[in-house]
């Protein structure tokens, strides 16, 4: 079994719509821990180190708007394989193509607005994880 970190952020419209309580729920009762939590506003720097992969992108320009536009909740989410299990569980990109049961096939419909994101891969969730927590803001 190999025991991953990956980073599970709930977006400005999920923090507005209140279900940070949602999605925090159904990570730990799948089996998740918690090793890091914390509200923010993401500020436009962070924003472009995040999404730096997708910089000249049509949809670039909104999706920083969009994850800088009010706060948001990130967590360092631990478990067994837990980067492909929580980008199964979030459910496709597209909210349209996500499958019911999954959070963005039950709480989603914009791919700019969907709700919540997840690292995907290892090296991405190290990462990403490094850019939204320091070590010191982490548990064991
Ligand atoms: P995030 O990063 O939000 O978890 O999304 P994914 O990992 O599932 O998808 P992604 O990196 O391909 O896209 C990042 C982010 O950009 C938005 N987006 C994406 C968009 O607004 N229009 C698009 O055409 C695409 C591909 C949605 C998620």
């Amino acid at each position: 079994m190999v025991v991953e970190r990956t980073l599970v952020l709930i977006k400005p419209n999920g923090v507005a719509r209140g279900l940070v309580g949602e999605v925090t729920a159904r990570v730990e009762r799948r089996g998740f821990h918690l090793r890091g939590m914390k509200m923010l506003r993401v500020s436009r720097e962070l924003a472009e180190k995040h999404y730096e992969e997708h910089i000249g992108k049509p949809f670039f320009g909104e999706l920083v708007d969009f994850i800088t536009s009010g706060p948001i909740v990130a967590m360092a989410v631990e478990g067994p394989s837990a980067v492909k299990v929580v980008r199964d569980m979030m459910g496709a990109t597209d909210p349209r193509e996500a499958a019911p049961g999954t959070i963005r096939g039950d709480y989603a419909l914009e791919i700019g607005e969907n709700v919540v994101h997840g690292s995907d891969s290892v090296e991405s969730a190290n990462r990403e994880l490094g850019l939204y927590f320091t070590a010191g803001e982490l548990v064991d």
